[in-house]
């Protein structure tokens, strides 16, 4: 179990790593830069694993959910050199101004608010800690997005994204059986529809099925367009490696596409299914990839150790 919770946080980073340098690059493009052997290339993380770290630092510190304590978190570690989205460094700075978690995010996009995939990219250490119950997994879930995306759609997607990640843990259900499980959890139905689709798009050759999986699930910043290409990628293969070229090679969002499917797998597979060489590539530091297994390790300790 340790090493599911470890592995969930690493393979997120590691997939974020995996992608950066390619982010926004098509398929073919992609291909060109990492050929056959898929070589770490900087190892340097971007936005979504800084974030990640937040959250995961906010679930310790206070053993659950502070929204004011997470949004100060998220303000502490950014650094605008990773990347973040528009709406995201909009929010925190608003926060960071003085205005409340609960209100800053909803001003964004005229008043809707953002439906990114910066919420559900950090979900990870939600979807490990609250594993075990799916309520409170989609309330976290939810308060945890709200702090820069208010948008249902942005929320929902990093539920999902969270229960992807609950049941990777679990391991209660097979992999077949997951979809059934995702879409009972779901409530609207753009994200239904997406999990329809994906039943057809896992029948089909990895291979000839690529640019399918891109017109029909999306490869995009929006949630909706790259949650369950993450999904799919974590379903169709059966290693940690596998998913997670895959879902980098279909280029467009890379990053973010192969931290959740990283995030996923990691917990389904464990920390030591991550390829060595990828995990000692992973850039070092003060909150480096030592750090990043260490909040793992707390948070398993405060679920499962603690009184
Ligand atoms: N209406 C129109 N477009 C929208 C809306 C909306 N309501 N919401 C989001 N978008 P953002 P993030 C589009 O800016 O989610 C980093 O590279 C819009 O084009 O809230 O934190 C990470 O690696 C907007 O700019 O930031 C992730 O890939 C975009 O979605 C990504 O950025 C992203 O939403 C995360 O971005
Ligand atoms: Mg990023």
């Amino acid at each position: 179990m340790k090493s599911k919770f470890t592995g969930a946080l690493i393979g997120s980073a590691v997939g974020d790593a995996l992608g950066a340098p390619v982010e926004g690059y098509s398929m073919k493009k992609v291909s060109s830069v990492y050929g056959e052997d898929w070589k770490m290339i900087s190892g340097r993380y971007t936005d979504d694993t800084e974030m990640m770290i937040g959250v995961a630092e906010s679930l310790i510190e206070n053993k659950g959910f502070n929204g004011n304590d997470m949004a100060m978190r998220f303000i502490q570690n950014y650094d605008p050199r990773r990347g973040y989205g528009p709406g995201s460094k909009e929010a925190l700075r608003r926060i960071g101004e003085g205005e409340s978690w609960e209100e800053a995010s909803k001003k964004l996009f005229d008043g809707k608010g953002s439906y990114g995939n910066g919420a559900a990219m950090r979900i990870a250490p939600v979807g490990i800690f609250y594993y075990d119950d799916a309520d409170k997994l989609r309330e976290i879930a939810y308060k945890s997005s709200h702090i820069t995306h208010s948008n249902e759609l942005g929320k929902e997607g990093a539920a999902l994204q969270a229960f992807s990640i609950a049941l990777a843990v679990q391991r209660r259900v097979k992999k077949e059986d997951m979809l059934l499980e995702l879409k009972e959890f779901v409530k609207s139905e753009i994200y239904k529809e997406k999990l329809r689709k994906m039943e057809v798009l896992l029948e089909k050759e990895a291979e000839v099925g690529k640019k399918e999986v891109i017109s029909e699930l999306g490869n995009g910043e929006e949630t909706f367009n790259s949650v369950p290409t993450a999904i799919h990628s974590f379903l169709r293969f059966n290693n940690f490696k596998d998913s997670v070229v895959y879902a980098v090679s279909l280029g467009g969002d890379t990053d973010t596409i192969g931290a959740m499917t990283g995030a996923i797998s990691g917990a389904y597979y464990g920390e030591e299914a991550i390829p060595k060489e990828w995990v000692e590539r992973l850039e070092g530091g003060k909150k480096g990839r030592s750090y990043i297994k260490w909040l793992g390790e707390e948070l398993y300790r405060i679920k499962f150790c603690a009184d």
